[in-house]
Parts: structure tokens; sequence; C-alpha cells
């Protein structure tokens, strides 16, 4: 393999591993590159979980505080989380270990939106960043940074760290290169600017990562591809639900309340989202853009079909075959794809301005529009809240997506009261299930809870609805936003004690 690190003097700093995750010290803050399994080093953090498993078999405490851009992939959350230790994890996690540990209560989870933790880090709040460990495609000759297949935190990272160690992959496209757009001008209030920005296709910074190279201490050569999930094939669910979401952007460009090319989509993570965009491929809609965190495979389907122009996110979040595909094409897709730091793709300034369709999945909602996004029953964590409060609190139209149960029928997707809040029911606009979608927007809450029922539940618990709605009104200290609060979370308990939500199974 022909080293892709161009500038001669970084050489002498090409070692294993191993060596280099000797940086690495105990009770360090480590800033991780990755988002959505794209992009995240491959070797460091493997060599440094073998550490830690070293220093713990000989009775001396190691632990690490990991912070990424979002979820990342077995190679690093998996094979760190398994150690003990992981002090702290944040701000996105979809990793089993990591839940299993965060969900026992050892290790400490910061579940922050996206687009904070960038500023927060910056401004000091998380403490000092000890070493950043990020994947680049290569390192030019001057010296700066092709990023790879994810930007999301790095150019915090690279700034903020005291040390840098580089991982450079072989296996991702040196086609990348002109792919990606880093915003160079951060600065802390009160010197911040506006982004001038007015179109999701608009390029503000510069297609490297630039970094202080006196910082870098270790660079590590791999070539592994990143580790991608399939998405699960498309079923009558997920179909149902896709047909809804786009026969309402149908009827709102009829109303002329949507241009005929839309506004630009953003899509979340998971099975749902993408089949969401598998749907738009079907649909009559043309010139379509995209103002998102992830590409997913729908995303490239859209590109490749000649119906999306633009898709401007931070990371890819492909299935194995496209990740492929996009390594072997990097150099079309580019003409259509922009990735930025995370910090842009998910700002609160560019969403509003530009008028993004917010799309994303959910645990639960409530009958009022409150929305979980992260917790099963009250108390365990699934993922995290990622990017969807950055996009749904500032979207010109926030829409959430879900089945209307889960676990076979044993949960309700819509109950009288979420068990935890992401999303309050003034962020919510419009909430799809297989049984059908409801637009909230305009609704005083007792209107916008009979819709949600109508519409969304699925009918062997629409009754029970009806039922808590009716008796809420009886019992309500006000009839505003009327709840039995002793009854309230009756659905959940039920479910923890006898493992459904419906009573007499
Ligand atoms: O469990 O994996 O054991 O089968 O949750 O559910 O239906 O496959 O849905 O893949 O679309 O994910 C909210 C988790 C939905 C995701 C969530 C169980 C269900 C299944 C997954 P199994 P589905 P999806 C920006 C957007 C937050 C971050 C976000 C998510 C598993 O969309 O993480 O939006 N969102 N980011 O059985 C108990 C319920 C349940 C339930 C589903 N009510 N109770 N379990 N499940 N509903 C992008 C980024 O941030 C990167």
């Amino acid at each position: 393999m022909t080293s892709r690190v161009g500038k001669a003097s970084l050489r002498s700093k090409i070692m294993s591993a191993q060596e280099a995750a000797t940086f690495i010290k105990d009770g360090d803050n480590v800033g991780m590159s990755g988002f959505t399994g794209a992009g995240y080093p491959k070797a460091v953090p493997v060599a440094l979980a073998a550490r830690i498993r070293e220093e713990h078999a000989a009775g001396r405490p190691f632990s690490v505080g990991v912070w990424t851009g979002a979820s990342t992939a077995p190679e690093l959350d998996g094979a760190l989380a398994e150690t003990g230790g992981v002090r702290t994890r944040l701000p996105y996690q979809s990793d089993p270990v990591t839940r299993a540990r965060i969900n026992e209560g050892t290790i400490d989870y910061n579940d922050i939106h996206l687009s904070h933790l960038g500023p927060l880090v910056r401004e000091g709040f998380l403490g000092n960043l000890d070493v950043a460990v990020i994947e680049v495609t290569a390192i030019t000759d001057d010296g700066r940074l092709i990023p790879s297949s994810s930007i999301g935190n790095n150019k915090v990272w690279l700034d903020e760290a005291d040390k840098i160690v580089l991982e450079v992959n072989s296996w991702q496209s040196m086609d990348l290169e002109g792919m990606h757009d880093v915003y160079e001008k951060f600065a802390l209030p009160p010197y911040r600017q506006p982004l001038q920005m007015t179109r999701p296709g608009d390029r503000i910074g510069q297609p490297y990562l630039s970094v202080d190279n006196e910082k870098i201490v270790a660079i590590v050569e791999t070539e592994q591809s990143d580790r991608n999930t399939p998405f699960k094939p498309l079923d009558e669910t997920s179909k149902a639900i896709a047909g809804h979401f786009i026969e309402f952007l149908e009827h709102e460009v009829s109303r002329g309340r949507l241009p005929k090319e839309l506004l630009p989509l953003q899509s979340g993570v998971g099975n749902i989202a993408n089949a969401v965009l598998a749907g738009l491929l079907d649909s009559k809609f043309e010139g379509l853009t995209s103002y998102t965190e992830v590409i997913q495979d729908g995303m490239v389907e859209l590109i490749d079909a000649g119906k999306l122009t633009v898709a401007s996110a931070t990371a890819f979040s492909l299935s194995p075959d496209a990740a492929e595909q996009m390594n072997n094409d990097a150099a079309r897709y580019r003409r259509n794809i922009i990735l930025r730091p995370q910090e842009i793709s998910n700002h609160p300034e560019l969403i509003r301005r530009l008028g993004v369709i917010a799309c994303n999945g959910l645990i639960e909602a409530d009958i009022y529009g409150n929305v979980n996004s992260t917790h099963i029953m009250g108390s365990r964590m699934q993922n995290g809240i990622g990017g969807s409060g950055d996009f749904a609190r500032n979207a010109y139209i926030s829409c959430f997506v879900t089945p209307s149960t889960a676990k076979g029928g044993a949960i309700s997707a819509i109950v009288p009261f979420v068990s935890h809040v992401d999303h309050t029911e003034h962020d919510t606009s419009v909430i799809v299930t297989e049984q059908g979608l409801a637009d909230l927007r305009g609704l005083a809450p007792r209107k916008r809870a009979k819709l949600i029922i109508e519409k969304c539940a699925h009918p062997t618990y629409r009754p029970m609805l009806e039922e808590y709605v009716e008796r809420a009104g009886k019992v309500a200290n006000g009839q505003h936003t009327p709840h039995d609060l002793m009854r309230a979370h009756e659905w959940h308990q039920r479910f923890i004690a006898e493992g459904t939500m419906m009573p007499g199974r």
C-alpha cells in the first residue's frame, strides 16, 4: 500500500496502533471521529481496549471519556465498553454493549444535542480534551487533512485536543477529496457571525481539515472498511408510513404551502426513515434537495434516479453494499453530496432559514404530541436524542414516523403520557404511523388528542386511549391538557409487570 501521508516530515510519526494508544492516559478525555458507522478510527480504539485490559489485569485503574460525532461501530464503542474502562460517553450511541453499560449505570452518558456538543467543548464546559483520534482519507503534501466518510466533530477535536493521533485509512476513496465543506470560522459569543448559506448546496468553507501539525503525535495507517449495518427490508408497515407521508407532501404542494420540489428534506436514522426515502423514489417529486445529517441508501438511490439534486450532511450511514458503491463512484457523487461539520449540518440557524422538512423516528408519542425518542419505559436508554432535537425544534414542518405498535403488539407507540420527553408538543407538527397521519399544526391539545387517536393509534389500543381521554376530562384540574395523573403511566407499569400494555393478555 502506498503511503497517503503526503507531508514528508510527518512520516516519522507513522507507527503501530499499539504504540499510538500509549499516548492515551488513564483519566483522559478522547475525542474520536465517527458518525453513524462512518469515518471512525478502526485500529487505535481496539489497541486502547487491549491496553485498558492489561492495566486492569495488573490491578491499575484505567478509564477514559469517549467523545465522538455520533454512533460508531463495534471496533470503537463495543471494544471499549467491553473493558469497563469507559467513564463517560457522549453525545450519541447505538451500540449494544455501550447501551448495556449505560443502563447498568457504569457509563455516565451525556445525551447532548448533536449541534450543541462542539460549542460546549469549545466553551470549556466539558473539561479538557486530551487526545483526538481522527480517521482521515489522506494527509496532503502541505499537512492538511482530506476527511473520510464523516466529518462530525472532527474539526472541534483537532482544534481543542492537546495531542492528535491520525488514522489514515486507504480503504476510503481518494475521490472523496472535494466532497467536504469545512467551515473554519467558528467563534464564541459575542463574536459569532451569521452563517452565509441560503441553499443546501452552498459552500462556506474549504474541502480540507486544517490542523496544527505540531500537535500530531502519531499516524497509524489502516485499510479497513466502515462497518455499516444493512437496513431491514421494506415491509407493509414501513411502506404504509411512507405512503401517508408522501400523500401529505403532495397535499401540501396542492394547497400551495410547499413548492413542487418541496423544501430541503431531513431524514432521521433507522429503518422507517430510510423507508420514507424509498417511498420518495416512486413518487412524482423531482428536483428534491436534502439538508440532513446522514446520507442513507434511500438518498443515494434518489440521486441515482436523478430526483435528488443536492444532499448536504455530515456523514454517510450506508449499508455495506451502498458504502462500497459510494467508494467506487465518489467522484460522481461528489457533484451532488456535501459533507460538513455537524455544527453546520445540524445548525438551528440554517435549519430554520432553509425551511427543512424534518422526518424522524420515535419510540413513543402521547396523545398531545409529546415525543420520546430515547427511553424504553421511562428509564432505559435506547440510543440517544442524536440530531432529532436540532431538526425537530427548528424545522419548517417537523414530522415523526413510527409503527403504531412495537414488540408484536405488546406496546402501543401512542400512549396517554410519554414516559420520557425529548420533543415537546410545541415541536411536533405531524405524526405518522401505518394507520394514518395526524397534522397537528394549529390545533389545541384536546383536538390533537382526538386526531392522534383517530389517525395514528392501532385499532386495538384506540378504545383504551379514548377511555383515558374521557376519564382525564372528568378528573383533571383543568381542561386545557387534561390528564389523569394517577393513571397516566399505567400502561408502562403494566408492560414492566406483565410484558404487555394490553390488560388481560
Ligand atoms: O427494537 O431493535 O429490539 O427490534 O426499538 O425500533 O421500529 O426498528 O425503529 O430503527 O426507526 O428506530 C427511535 C430508536 C427508532 C431511532 C428510534 C424498539 C423496537 C426495536 C428500533 P429491536 P424500529 P427505528 C438524526 C435523527 C433518536 C435519534 C434520531 C432513534 C427498536 O429513530 O434512535 O432521531 N432516534 N436521530 O422494537 C419499546 C417502544 C418502542 C420500542 C420501538 N415504544 N417501546 N421498544 N421500540 N418502539 C440522526 C442521528 O442522530 C444520527
